[in-house]
Protein backbone atom coordinates (compact mmCIF):
# COMPACT_ATOMS: atom_id res chain seq x y z
CA UNK A 1 0.00 0.00 0.00
CA UNK A 2 1.14 3.81 -0.73
CA UNK A 3 2.72 4.90 1.96
CA UNK A 4 1.11 8.03 1.86
CA UNK A 5 -2.41 6.04 1.66
CA UNK A 6 -1.49 3.92 5.20
CA UNK A 7 -0.34 7.28 6.79
CA UNK A 8 -3.32 9.06 6.56
CA UNK A 9 -6.01 6.01 6.28
CA UNK A 10 -7.05 7.03 2.43
CA UNK A 11 -7.74 5.91 -0.66
CA UNK A 12 -5.31 7.85 -2.69
CA UNK A 13 -2.33 9.98 -2.04
CA UNK A 14 -3.73 13.14 -2.91
CA UNK A 15 -3.78 16.07 0.03
CA UNK A 16 -5.69 19.22 -0.39
CA UNK A 17 -4.09 22.38 -0.77
CA UNK A 18 -4.55 24.44 2.56
CA UNK A 19 -5.95 27.64 0.76
CA UNK A 20 -6.70 30.36 3.58
CA UNK A 21 -10.46 31.70 3.16
CA UNK A 22 -11.43 29.06 0.39
CA UNK A 23 -10.94 25.54 2.27
CA UNK A 24 -13.50 25.26 4.36
CA UNK A 25 -15.87 22.79 5.74
CA UNK A 26 -17.90 22.19 2.50
CA UNK A 27 -14.28 21.27 0.35
CA UNK A 28 -12.35 19.60 3.14
CA UNK A 29 -15.20 17.18 3.21
CA UNK A 30 -15.86 16.66 -0.27
CA UNK A 31 -12.04 15.49 -0.88
CA UNK A 32 -12.33 13.35 1.69
CA UNK A 33 -15.05 11.39 0.90
CA UNK A 34 -14.05 11.44 -2.78
CA UNK A 35 -10.66 9.40 -0.91
CA UNK A 36 -8.11 11.96 -0.65
CA UNK A 37 -7.24 14.39 2.44
CA UNK A 38 -9.61 17.19 2.73
CA UNK A 39 -8.08 20.32 4.77
CA UNK A 40 -9.73 23.10 6.66
CA UNK A 41 -7.61 26.09 6.45
CA UNK A 42 -6.86 28.15 9.46
CA UNK A 43 -5.84 31.01 7.33
CA UNK A 44 -5.92 33.86 9.22
CA UNK A 45 -8.57 33.03 11.41
CA UNK A 46 -9.26 32.58 14.98
CA UNK A 47 -9.60 29.44 17.28
CA UNK A 48 -12.88 29.82 17.82
CA UNK A 49 -13.80 29.83 14.16
CA UNK A 50 -11.86 27.02 13.25
CA UNK A 51 -13.44 25.15 15.73
CA UNK A 52 -16.72 25.32 14.17
CA UNK A 53 -15.43 24.06 10.22
CA UNK A 54 -14.03 21.17 12.57
CA UNK A 55 -17.28 20.39 14.00
CA UNK A 56 -19.07 20.72 10.33
CA UNK A 57 -17.16 18.62 8.46
CA UNK A 58 -17.21 16.47 11.09
CA UNK A 59 -21.19 16.30 10.38
CA UNK A 60 -20.37 15.96 6.39
CA UNK A 61 -17.34 13.26 6.29
CA UNK A 62 -16.85 9.97 8.65
CA UNK A 63 -13.33 10.10 7.26
CA UNK A 64 -10.28 11.70 7.92
CA UNK A 65 -9.41 15.30 7.08
CA UNK A 66 -6.58 17.55 8.52
CA UNK A 67 -6.01 21.11 8.94
CA UNK A 68 -4.10 23.70 7.52
CA UNK A 69 -2.14 26.12 9.54
CA UNK A 70 -0.58 29.08 7.86
CA UNK A 71 2.07 29.79 10.42
CA UNK A 72 2.03 33.59 10.33
CA UNK A 73 -1.52 33.34 11.97
CA UNK A 74 -1.17 35.61 15.18
CA UNK A 75 -3.89 32.52 16.78
CA UNK A 76 -1.10 29.59 15.77
CA UNK A 77 -0.73 28.54 19.38
CA UNK A 78 -4.02 28.59 20.39
CA UNK A 79 -4.99 26.23 16.91
CA UNK A 80 -2.22 23.76 17.56
CA UNK A 81 -3.94 23.64 20.64
CA UNK A 82 -7.47 23.38 19.29
CA UNK A 83 -6.16 20.52 16.42
CA UNK A 84 -4.32 18.12 19.19
CA UNK A 85 -7.85 18.61 21.63
CA UNK A 86 -9.72 17.74 18.45
CA UNK A 87 -7.34 15.05 17.73
CA UNK A 88 -7.18 16.25 14.03
CA UNK A 89 -5.95 13.50 11.18
CA UNK A 90 -2.66 15.43 10.12
CA UNK A 91 -1.71 18.80 10.05
CA UNK A 92 -0.23 20.56 7.33
CA UNK A 93 1.78 24.48 7.98
CA UNK A 94 2.44 26.54 5.04
CA UNK A 95 4.28 30.15 5.32
CA UNK A 96 7.30 28.73 8.36
CA UNK A 97 8.85 26.43 10.40
CA UNK A 98 6.68 24.88 12.91
CA UNK A 99 9.39 22.55 14.43
CA UNK A 100 8.64 23.34 18.01
CA UNK A 101 4.90 22.48 17.52
CA UNK A 102 5.91 18.59 15.53
CA UNK A 103 6.15 16.66 19.28
CA UNK A 104 3.21 17.79 20.72
CA UNK A 105 0.98 17.16 17.57
CA UNK A 106 2.66 13.72 17.46
CA UNK A 107 1.92 13.36 21.33
CA UNK A 108 -1.64 13.91 20.34
CA UNK A 109 -1.89 11.28 17.37
CA UNK A 110 -2.07 14.31 15.03
CA UNK A 111 -0.42 13.18 11.87
CA UNK A 112 2.36 16.30 10.74
CA UNK A 113 3.16 17.17 7.28
CA UNK A 114 4.76 20.92 6.90
CA UNK A 115 4.98 22.66 4.00
CA UNK A 116 8.59 23.05 2.26
CA UNK A 117 10.03 25.14 -0.24
CA UNK A 118 14.05 23.99 0.09
CA UNK A 119 15.77 20.91 1.20
CA UNK A 120 17.42 22.58 4.25
CA UNK A 121 13.92 22.93 5.72
CA UNK A 122 12.65 19.33 4.84
CA UNK A 123 15.72 17.88 6.48
CA UNK A 124 14.87 20.14 9.73
CA UNK A 125 11.39 18.61 9.95
CA UNK A 126 12.42 15.47 9.46
CA UNK A 127 14.41 15.61 12.59
CA UNK A 128 12.09 17.68 14.20
CA UNK A 129 9.70 14.21 13.77
CA UNK A 130 7.25 15.31 10.98
CA UNK A 131 5.66 11.95 8.89
CA UNK A 132 6.15 13.58 5.86
CA UNK A 133 6.70 16.76 4.18
CA UNK A 134 5.41 18.42 1.35
CA UNK A 135 7.89 20.24 -1.12
CA UNK A 136 6.08 23.04 -3.21
CA UNK A 137 7.32 24.57 -5.94
CA UNK A 138 7.00 28.01 -6.75
CA UNK A 139 4.43 27.11 -9.90
CA UNK A 140 2.42 27.22 -6.59
CA UNK A 141 -0.75 29.98 -5.85
CA UNK A 142 -0.29 32.10 -2.64
CA UNK A 143 2.88 32.02 -0.89
CA UNK A 144 5.57 30.42 -2.75
CA UNK A 145 9.26 29.61 -2.55
CA UNK A 146 11.96 30.23 -5.30
CA UNK A 147 12.43 26.31 -6.47
CA UNK A 148 10.32 24.98 -9.07
CA UNK A 149 8.55 21.30 -8.41
CA UNK A 150 10.75 19.87 -10.97
CA UNK A 151 14.26 20.30 -9.22
CA UNK A 152 12.81 20.75 -5.12
CA UNK A 153 10.72 17.21 -5.53
CA UNK A 154 13.99 15.13 -6.39
CA UNK A 155 16.40 17.40 -3.94
CA UNK A 156 14.09 16.62 -1.10
CA UNK A 157 13.45 13.13 -2.04
CA UNK A 158 17.35 12.24 -1.84
CA UNK A 159 17.62 14.22 1.76
CA UNK A 160 15.15 12.71 3.51
CA UNK A 161 13.70 9.48 4.34
CA UNK A 162 9.91 10.39 4.98
CA UNK A 163 7.86 9.81 2.13
CA UNK A 164 7.76 13.55 0.43
CA UNK A 165 4.44 15.01 -1.16
CA UNK A 166 4.87 17.09 -4.38
CA UNK A 167 3.43 20.23 -4.59
CA UNK A 168 2.90 23.48 -7.38
CA UNK A 169 2.29 22.55 -11.00
CA UNK A 170 0.10 19.61 -10.19
CA UNK A 171 -3.75 19.22 -11.94
CA UNK A 172 -3.97 16.40 -13.72
CA UNK A 173 -2.65 12.80 -14.25
CA UNK A 174 0.09 13.69 -15.92
CA UNK A 175 1.20 15.94 -12.92
CA UNK A 176 0.42 12.58 -10.23
CA UNK A 177 3.01 10.73 -12.91
CA UNK A 178 5.79 12.82 -13.27
CA UNK A 179 5.76 13.38 -8.99
CA UNK A 180 5.93 9.66 -8.77
CA UNK A 181 9.01 9.64 -11.06
CA UNK A 182 10.40 12.28 -9.35
CA UNK A 183 10.34 10.55 -6.16
CA UNK A 184 7.14 11.85 -4.59
CA UNK A 185 4.73 8.89 -2.73
CA UNK A 186 1.69 11.37 -3.15
CA UNK A 187 0.78 14.85 -4.58
CA UNK A 188 -0.77 17.93 -3.22
CA UNK A 189 -3.32 19.87 -4.99
CA UNK A 190 -4.85 23.33 -4.99
CA UNK A 191 -5.68 25.13 -7.70
CA UNK A 192 -7.60 22.14 -9.63
CA UNK A 193 -10.01 22.19 -6.61
CA UNK A 194 -10.88 25.95 -6.94
CA UNK A 195 -13.06 24.29 -9.53
CA UNK A 196 -14.92 21.87 -7.47
CA UNK A 197 -18.51 22.15 -7.31
CA UNK A 198 -18.51 21.92 -3.46
CA UNK A 199 -15.45 25.27 -3.52
CA UNK A 200 -17.52 27.55 -2.13
CA UNK A 201 -15.64 30.40 -3.70
CA UNK A 202 -17.50 33.13 -5.81
CA UNK A 203 -18.19 32.39 -9.31
CA UNK A 204 -15.81 35.32 -10.39
CA UNK A 205 -13.00 33.84 -9.37
CA UNK A 206 -14.24 30.15 -10.19
CA UNK A 207 -14.84 31.75 -13.81
CA UNK A 208 -11.34 33.50 -13.70
CA UNK A 209 -9.81 29.84 -13.00
CA UNK A 210 -10.93 28.56 -15.71
CA UNK A 211 -10.28 31.73 -18.45
CA UNK A 212 -6.69 31.44 -17.36
CA UNK A 213 -4.18 30.21 -19.95
CA UNK A 214 -0.44 29.43 -19.24
CA UNK A 215 1.23 32.78 -18.46
CA UNK A 216 -1.90 34.64 -16.60
CA UNK A 217 -0.23 34.30 -12.91
CA UNK A 218 2.59 36.48 -11.32
CA UNK A 219 4.32 36.44 -8.14
CA UNK A 220 4.09 39.54 -6.36
CA UNK A 221 5.89 40.91 -3.32
CA UNK A 222 9.26 38.95 -4.69
CA UNK A 223 11.17 42.23 -3.81
CA UNK A 224 9.33 42.83 -0.46
CA UNK A 225 10.23 39.22 0.76
CA UNK A 226 6.99 37.55 0.65
CA UNK A 227 6.49 36.14 -2.97
CA UNK A 228 2.51 35.44 -3.72
CA UNK A 229 1.21 33.96 -7.12
CA UNK A 230 -1.97 35.89 -8.34
CA UNK A 231 -3.95 35.99 -11.15
CA UNK A 232 -2.83 39.09 -13.00
CA UNK A 233 -5.57 42.11 -12.80
CA UNK A 234 -5.61 45.74 -11.98
CA UNK A 235 -4.88 44.39 -8.71
CA UNK A 236 -1.42 42.20 -9.43
CA UNK A 237 -0.70 45.56 -11.83
CA UNK A 238 -0.76 48.11 -9.16
CA UNK A 239 1.09 46.25 -6.60
CA UNK A 240 3.68 45.01 -8.71
CA UNK A 241 4.29 48.69 -10.03
CA UNK A 242 4.07 49.71 -6.17
CA UNK A 243 6.84 47.17 -5.58
CA UNK A 244 9.16 49.13 -8.19
CA UNK A 245 8.90 52.41 -6.70
CA UNK A 246 10.80 50.61 -3.35
CA UNK A 247 7.63 50.64 -1.34
CA UNK A 248 8.74 49.86 2.55
CA UNK A 249 7.72 46.11 3.19
CA UNK A 250 5.48 46.79 5.86
CA UNK A 251 3.40 49.65 3.57
CA UNK A 252 3.28 46.81 0.95
CA UNK A 253 1.66 44.17 2.96
CA UNK A 254 -0.59 46.42 4.48
CA UNK A 255 -2.12 47.28 1.16
CA UNK A 256 -2.68 43.38 0.14
CA UNK A 257 -4.14 42.80 3.71
CA UNK A 258 -8.23 41.41 3.10
CA UNK A 259 -7.54 41.56 -0.88
CA UNK A 260 -7.65 37.70 -0.67
CA UNK A 261 -11.00 38.08 0.96
CA UNK A 262 -12.22 40.15 -1.57
CA UNK A 263 -11.75 38.22 -4.24
CA UNK A 264 -13.02 34.90 -2.35
CA UNK A 265 -15.81 36.29 -0.66
CA UNK A 266 -17.17 39.25 -2.35
CA UNK A 267 -16.44 37.89 -6.13
CA UNK A 268 -14.41 41.26 -6.72
CA UNK A 269 -11.96 40.04 -9.00
CA UNK A 270 -10.22 43.06 -9.86
CA UNK A 271 -9.05 44.38 -6.64
CA UNK A 272 -8.97 41.07 -4.53
CA UNK A 273 -5.88 38.86 -4.56
CA UNK A 274 -6.88 35.76 -7.03
CA UNK A 275 -4.54 33.18 -5.63
CA UNK A 276 -4.11 29.88 -8.45
CA UNK A 277 -0.73 28.00 -8.99
CA UNK A 278 0.37 27.88 -12.65
CA UNK A 279 -1.56 25.21 -13.10
CA UNK A 280 -4.69 27.19 -13.60
CA UNK A 281 -4.09 27.02 -17.54
CA UNK A 282 -4.78 23.66 -16.73
CA UNK A 283 -8.29 23.86 -15.52
CA UNK A 284 -10.88 23.60 -17.65
CA UNK A 285 -13.93 22.68 -15.96
CA UNK A 286 -16.08 22.10 -13.15
CA UNK A 287 -16.61 18.99 -11.69
CA UNK A 288 -16.88 17.60 -8.45
CA UNK A 289 -14.22 16.93 -5.85
CA UNK A 290 -14.61 13.08 -6.25
CA UNK A 291 -14.54 13.25 -10.17
CA UNK A 292 -11.52 15.53 -9.66
CA UNK A 293 -9.38 12.73 -8.08
CA UNK A 294 -10.81 10.10 -9.86
CA UNK A 295 -10.28 11.30 -13.13
CA UNK A 296 -6.28 12.22 -12.44
CA UNK A 297 -5.73 8.62 -10.69
CA UNK A 298 -7.25 7.04 -13.33
CA UNK A 299 -4.83 8.96 -16.18
CA UNK A 300 -1.85 9.19 -14.02
CA UNK A 301 -1.89 4.74 -13.40
CA UNK A 302 -2.80 4.59 -17.05
CA UNK A 303 0.50 6.91 -17.93
CA UNK A 304 2.57 4.52 -15.24
CA UNK A 305 1.49 1.60 -16.86
CA UNK A 306 2.31 2.72 -20.17
CA UNK A 307 5.52 4.07 -19.33
CA UNK A 308 6.87 0.56 -18.55
CA UNK A 309 6.47 -0.32 -22.58
CA UNK A 310 8.04 3.52 -23.51
CA UNK A 311 11.38 2.43 -25.21
CA UNK A 312 13.19 6.13 -24.82
CA UNK A 313 16.37 5.10 -26.71
O1 LIG B 1 1.76 28.71 2.84
C1 LIG B 1 1.66 28.49 1.66
N1 LIG B 1 0.82 29.17 0.85
C2 LIG B 1 0.01 30.20 1.27
S1 LIG B 1 -0.19 30.74 2.86
C3 LIG B 1 -1.26 31.91 2.35
S2 LIG B 1 -2.01 33.04 3.43
C4 LIG B 1 -1.00 34.36 3.18
N2 LIG B 1 -1.54 35.38 2.57
C5 LIG B 1 -0.79 36.47 2.35
C6 LIG B 1 0.53 36.53 2.71
C7 LIG B 1 1.11 35.46 3.31
C8 LIG B 1 0.33 34.33 3.55
C9 LIG B 1 -1.43 31.83 1.02
N3 LIG B 1 -0.72 30.85 0.43
N4 LIG B 1 2.39 27.52 1.07
C10 LIG B 1 3.34 26.78 1.80
C11 LIG B 1 4.66 27.41 1.71
N5 LIG B 1 5.45 27.55 2.71
N6 LIG B 1 5.23 27.89 0.61
C12 LIG B 1 6.45 28.36 0.96
C13 LIG B 1 6.57 28.13 2.30
C14 LIG B 1 7.68 28.41 3.16
C15 LIG B 1 8.57 29.43 2.87
C16 LIG B 1 9.62 29.69 3.72
C17 LIG B 1 7.86 27.66 4.31
C18 LIG B 1 8.89 27.94 5.17
C19 LIG B 1 9.77 28.94 4.86
O2 LIG B 1 10.84 29.21 5.65
C20 LIG B 1 10.71 28.92 7.02
C21 LIG B 1 12.00 28.98 7.72
O3 LIG B 1 12.00 29.49 8.84
O4 LIG B 1 13.00 28.49 7.16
Amino acid sequence: MNEICKLLGIRYPIIQGGMAWVADHHIAAAVSNGGGLGLIAAGNADAEFVRGEIRKARELTDKPFGVNIMLLNPAVDEIMALVREERIAAVTTGAGNPGKYVAGLKEAGVKVLPVVASVALAVRMERAGADAVIAEGTEAGGHIGELTTMVLTPQVADAVEIPVVAAGGVADGRGVAAAVMLGAKGVQVGTRFLAAHECNISQAYKDMVLKAKDTDTVATGRSTGHPVRILKNRMAKEVLSLEKTGIDPEEFENRLAGTLRMAVKDGDVVHGSVMAGQSAGLVKKEQTAAEIIEEMFTEASALLKAAGATELV
